[in-house]
């Protein structure tokens, strides 16, 4: 599972593009995203890199959070 915050998430519509942008790169990605916490989760096969280029590419600024 791989965690972010992702302060620049701020509505509805940038909920919807972040979880564009990591089913674009992997389609059977369980995506999980908490909007008053800024948090997105991310069950995936893809890469930790990959998926926060995704979400970069998309315009936003994902943190990894760690455990
Ligand atoms: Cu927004």
């Amino acid at each position: 599972m791989l965690r972010y915050t992702v302060e620049d998430m701020t509505c509805g519509h940038c909920e919807q593009a972040v979880t564009r942008a990591i089913s674009t790169l992997d389609a059977r990605a369980e995506i999980t995203v908490d909007l008053p916490a800024k948090l997105v989760e991310v069950k995936t096969s893809a890469s930790p890199g990959s998926v926060v280029a995704a979400m970069r590419e998309a315009g936003y600024t994902p943190r990894e959070v760690r455990p």
